[in-house]
């Protein structure tokens, strides 16, 4: 989905400017053995039907701009969800893709992918997900359109109300700090971020495998659950063109792959169970989010991205 509002900001080709769409994974072995049913079933590539028990009379539909089955692959996701926004970014756009849902329902599975063992080349991979996939493509078309460009990458994650930096260079967990940016309105810097330059494929790679690796270290430092965290890949290209009238043209496109917290404490009236809560208000963002979304959906006159959240204080008295 093409992402926060800017000026001139481009509708992707069916004129809307937020997508939505619906993977479901494969029952798995624990869930075949148990003899679950499944709940939901996909219809037509549109529409998910949601069923409480097997022939369920009040079955629900509900209609997404295109819901993939559990024997979907990653390159047909990655087709239908992500390669626009690719050629978006190209174009000099700011895309963001959000993987949301419960813990355990696949989105690092679909955001990240996984490495088939005893291959070597990840470009190649079909496991891999749809980060490994947009650079991938970014470098193709780069070189296919051989255009001057740079790459920088970066890969954070936010846990706990607080940010982390999965590529720094040091070894500990340091925290950092964000500030808006006074320069210009709605954005922000996040102090010391390290932002890679990749020149080349495997310069992407060696990025990737850092990242996953200090996300693991992080999780033991922190005794944290990554389904607790969101995490953020950004990619960053600029683009030197020259107009017919000999001026030089910077063109910036950034690409935003986010992998949120599970939704899972989240109720339907918004309030999170009390661990949550203790471990401080892990979901808040995703309540904001929410509240972001639908009101750039509803093209409401005021878009709250700085919005402290209101439903999420704990109660007095409380049990
Ligand atoms: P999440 O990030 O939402 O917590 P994961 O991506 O870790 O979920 O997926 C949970 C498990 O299900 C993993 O073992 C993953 O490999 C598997 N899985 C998820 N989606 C699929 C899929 N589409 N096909 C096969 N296995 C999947
Ligand atoms: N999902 C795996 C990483 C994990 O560690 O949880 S898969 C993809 C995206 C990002 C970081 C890593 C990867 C695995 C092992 C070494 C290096 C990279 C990776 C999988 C398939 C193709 C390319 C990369 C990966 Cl942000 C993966």
């Amino acid at each position: 989905s093409p992402s926060l509002p800017r000026k001139n900001a481009r509708k992707g080709c069916s004129g809307q400017n937020i997508k939505v769409f619906v993977r479901c994974r494969p029952m798995n072995s624990f869930e075949k053995n148990s003899k679950s049913f499944g709940v939901i079933e996909c219809q037509n590539n549109r529409e998910l039907v949601v069923r409480d028990k097997p022939l369920d009379k009040f079955a629900k539909t509900f209609t997404f701009d295109r819901v993939f089955g559990p024997d979907s692959k990653q390159i047909d996701v990655y087709k239908s969800v992500a390669k626009n926004c690719v050629d978006e970014v190209l174009s000099g756009f700011n895309c963001t893709i959000f993987a949301y849902g419960q813990t355990g329902t696949g989105k690092t599975f679909t955001m990240e992918g996984d490495r088939t063992p005893d291959t070597t080349s990840w470009d190649e991979d079909p496991m891999a997900g749809i980060i490994p996939r947009c650079v991938n493509h970014l470098f193709d078309e780069l070189r296919i359109q051989k255009l001057e460009f740079t790459m920088r990458v970066s890969f954070l994650e936010l846990y706990n109300e607080e940010l982390f930096d999965l590529l720094s260079a040091h070894d500990d967990m340091s925290k950092l700090r964000l500030y808006e940016d006074s320069s210009r309105k709605g954005s922000c810097i996040i102090q010391g971020l390290e932002e890679v330059l990749v020149r080349s494929k495997s310069d992407v790679y060696s990025v990737l495998e850092k990242g996953s690796t200090k996300r693991q270290t992080a999780a033991t430092l922190m005794n944290a659950h990554s389904s607790r965290s969101h995490t953020v890949f950004t990619v960053t290209i600029h683009i030197k063109e020259n107009t017919v009238d000999g001026d030089e043209l910077l063109k910036t496109g950034k690409l935003h792959l986010v992998d949120l917290a599970g939704s899972e404490n989240i109720g339907r009236s918004g309030a999170v169970d009390k661990r949550a809560r203790e471990a401080g208000n892990i979901n808040m963002s995703l309540l904001t989010l929410g509240r972001v979304i639908t009101s750039l959906v509803e093209k409401a006159p005021h878009v709250p991205y700085r919005a402290k959240n209101i439903q999420n204080k704990p109660e007095v008295n409380q049990k």
